[in-house]
């Protein structure tokens, strides 16, 4: 067992640019050189042009802007806005979601795939289950889940699954989210010109913004998603470009909604589709996925991840891509004009992401069947359009084991342990390894690529630091994604692991990083620290855990790093949040905040010292706890 390094990622990489100069392709390595060096206004956050006055940018000679504000205000206000942008997208996607659910029916394209969750949340919230229909029960909760959007009065359902103890900060901190689209309207206003310009109230509503994202529309997201298609569970799959097949017609789903992703899948497999590639001379029918969607189904269904957030435009550069389909977020605008260089159809669906140079193929949840049918036959008609010697897959992939809902960890973690029967179901048999010492403590690795760092080298170097040093990984998003394509979530992994976590893998037969899913499945890591909190008694604060997105880069990210901090946890930045010219909000973010929710940021951009700072962290909060 050896894992892929980043040297071998990008050697194959270079080979994808030559037949990308060939055709006259271009790509983000090559635009990285235009724009740098970046606009150090920008950079430092200190550029306002939210009216017409302006825009002002502050300097020494000119500290303040026309209307008067100064650099806290217009940094925190920057900020701000970020996190908005984040969390109205996380939301609107778990909206989506909901409205899927509502379109559920027993014969339909959707149907409810695990009723067991969806009577769980009923009950949560308060529905009444006895002796009603599954399908008018999901449709009652859709509608519920959809009114949190617009709720007049009080603040999200979700929260109540969070300790006692953290609800009473939200309350207490006045950052308890009201309606979801609320907290993202009240952040604009705020931000309007002639508003907020006090830092710490502008920071504060960042922490509400996030926390109506991550216990609000991305929880939602992730919760209706397992209900409609399947909470994960332990599964098998393969990661990087070798898991595109030469032979085969292949359809990359990128973006970020299972609904979509679901029903391609679903065609992909479909007999008649696959006895019509054969018919076009293609073996069979390859889906693979690019971003949050391929987790999505890898999670579900084993379908392999081709790459993440900065390997999407190798995916075209293949010359085997028939079509790459997306919906919404993290599309490079592109995949337009690459595509054009290729035979590949670049097919959207959604009308919140429309691009130029793609073929807009609409989907709604409604006639969703038709939708994918006629986009896998689009993709098979393009196989023979495909140009031989353009061709070339790097043949390299790994091994992963995906799937670690919180569900599927606690399962799987019962039996680690000699536990008490009555503890089974629980997370405390993650709890006595952490007491024990056996494992030291958790880290929450997520988030994109980004130009900055050279991509997945940060993900992949800290996760292979933690784990010898006895921490496990729970990932997500884009970074989960780089650890299976280094071969971190194969099984055999355990080998690079401390004693003590070597062993747990080899009990539990896990990986020693566990995939959790896309990001907005990081709604699963809250819960997961809100279970652990209340199974041992401890508060969210003071469990040995911490949250890093080293190679972050979209504003989803910042509105995740706000509710990670917001739930308690502290969180680690490789970028810095276009903050550093204020040394006010820098300081409330690293250090103010942690009076108000028990938890900070920290930024460091060298990689080695974050991991260092990590897990000082961790050893920090074992001795305080006498562990
Ligand atoms: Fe300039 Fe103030 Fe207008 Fe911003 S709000 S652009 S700082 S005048
Ligand atoms: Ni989530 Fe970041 Fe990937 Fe996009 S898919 S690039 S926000 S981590
Ligand atoms: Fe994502």
């Amino acid at each position: 067992f050896k894992l892929t390094t980043v040297e071998e990622f990008e050697a194959a990489t270079n080979r994808l640019l030559e037949t990308g100069a060939k055709v006259g392709a271009d790509a983000w390595q090559l635009r990285v050189k235009n724009q740098t060096p970046h606009c150090k206004f920008g950079e430092q956050g200190v550029c306002c042009r939210i009216c017409s006055m302006g825009p002002c940018r502050i300097t020494p000679k000119a500290p303040r802007g026309i209307c008067g504000c100064d650099v806290h205000g217009i940094v925190a206000r920057n900020y701000l806005k970020f996190t908005a942008g984040g969390s109205a997208t996380h939301s609107d996607h778990g909206r989506e979601i909901c409205h899927t659910l509502y379109c559920s029916s027993p014969d339909g394209a959707y149907k409810v795939k695990d009723p067991e969750k969806l009577m769980k949340i009923a009950k949560e919230w308060g529905v009444e289950t006895e002796g009603k229909d599954i399908y008018d029960l999901a449709h009652e909760v859709a509608v519920l889940g959809l009114e949190e959007y617009g709720k007049v009065f009080g603040t999200q359902r979700f929260l109540k699954r969070a300790p006692k103890h953290t609800q009473e900060i939200w309350e207490r901190e006045e950052i308890a989210p009201r309606a979801i689209d609320r907290e993202v309207s009240c952040s604009l206003h705020m931000t309007h010109m002639g508003c907020s310009s006090l830092p710490e109230a502008l920071i504060r509503q960042s922490l509400r913004s996030g926390l109506s994202d991550g216990w609000g529309g991305s929880m939602a997201g992730t919760e209706f998603s397992d209900v409609l298609f399947g909470t994960p569970k332990p599964i098998d799959t393969e990661a990087n470009l070798g898991v595109m097949e030469v032979e085969n017609v292949n359809i990359v789903v990128h973006g970020h909604d299972p609904s979509l992703s679901e029903m391609i899948c679903e065609y992909a497999d479909d007999p008649e589709m696959i006895a019509y590639a054969k018919s076009k001379g293609a073996k069979g029918i390859t889906v693979s996925g690019v971003c949050c969607t391929s987790n999505e189904v890898a999670m579900r269904r084993g379908i392999p991840m081709a790459g993440n957030f900065l390997q999407q435009e190798n995916v075209v550069l293949t010359g085997a891509c028939e079509a790459i389909v997306v919906d919404v977020q993290c599309i490079f605008p592109a995949l337009g004009p690459l595509s054009k260089c290729f035979h590949t159809k670049f097919i959207t669906t959604s009308p919140i992401a429309q691009m130029p140079d793609s073929e807009f193929i609409r989907f709604n949840a409604e006639t969703a069947a038709e939708n994918a049918k006629a986009i896998v036959k689009a993709a098979i008609d393009n196989f023979e359009n495909r140009k031989p010697d353009l061709v070339y897959i790097p043949d390299m992939k790994q091994k992963a084991t995906v799937g670690y809902s919180l569900e599927a960890i606690v399962k799987t973690l019962d039996g680690v342990t000699n536990s008490q029967v009555d503890e089974l179901g629980t997370t405390k048999p993650l709890i006595e390894c952490i007491t024990s010492g056996v494992i030291r403590g958790a880290v929450a690795m997520v988030g994109c690529n980004n130009p900055k760092i050279r991509p997945d080298s940060a993900h992949i170097e800290l996760m292979k630091k933690l784990i010898a040093n006895d921490v496990i990984i729970v990932a997500s998003g884009c970074s989960a994604q780089a650890a299976a394509k280094a071969g971190l979530m194969d099984k055999q992994a355990k080998d690079l692991c401390g004693a003590g976590l070597k062993r747990v893998c080899e009990l539990a037969d896990i990986p020693p990083v566990l995939h959790m899913g896309s990001c907005v499945d990081i709604s699963r890591m809250m819960n997961l620290v809100a279970e652990l909190a209340k199974d041992s008694g401890l508060n969210i604060s003071q469990l040995p855990v911490v949250g890093c997105a080293p190679e972050w880069m979209s504003e989803k990210a910042v509105s995740i790093g706000n509710y990670v901090v917001a739930t308690g946890i502290d969180t680690y930045l490789g970028v810095d949040p276009y903050v550093s010219g204020s040394d006010k909000v820098a300081e409330l973010l690293t250090s103010g905040i942690r009076d108000w929710v028990e938890a900070a940021y920290t930024v460091e951009k060298d990689i080695d010292k974050l991991g260092d700072a990590m897990m000082a962290r961790i050893e920090e909060k074992r001795a305080a706890l006498g562990i």
